[in-house]
């Protein structure tokens, strides 16, 4: 392979991690009602990561941690003043009350794991 292609390659890996971590947008996912919204934590993502939820309303949030890697450990809500230490393999739910209509993001204590609280 000759220098040109290596090069062109590189670009392309540093595209698809931008597009992954920063630019990808994920379907919202709206909450319903009753009970807890599962939010599953594996591969860098949060799934469902966008999620729709009325504002000034407590709503469960499900974590279900798949990813052993410290990464993962932490979901914090910076602007809800939450801080949640996600067991492995086991469910913990947090609940969140967004206080107006707006977007809260919610991430890993890295920010590589991201997702958003659309409240409505
Ligand atoms: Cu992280």
């Amino acid at each position: 392979m000759n220098a040109w292609v290596i090069n062109l390659a590189g670009i392309a890996v540093m595209m698809l991690i931008v597009w992954w971590f920063w630019l990808s947008r994920p379907q919202a996912r709206r909450a319903s009602g009753a009970g807890a919204i599962e939010i599953i934590v594996d591969n860098g993502v949060y799934t469902p990561a966008r999620i729709e939820v009325p504002a000034g309303k407590p709503v469960t949030l499900r974590f279900v941690r798949k990813d052993p890697s410290p990464c993962a450990e932490k979901a914090l809500f910076d602007e809800l003043g939450i801080s949640a230490d996600l067991p492995v393999g086991k469910p913990l739910d947090v609940t969140v009350t967004p206080p107006r209509p707006g977007e809260y993001e919610f991430t890993c204590q890295m920010r590589m794991y991201r997702g958003t609280l659309v409240a409505r």
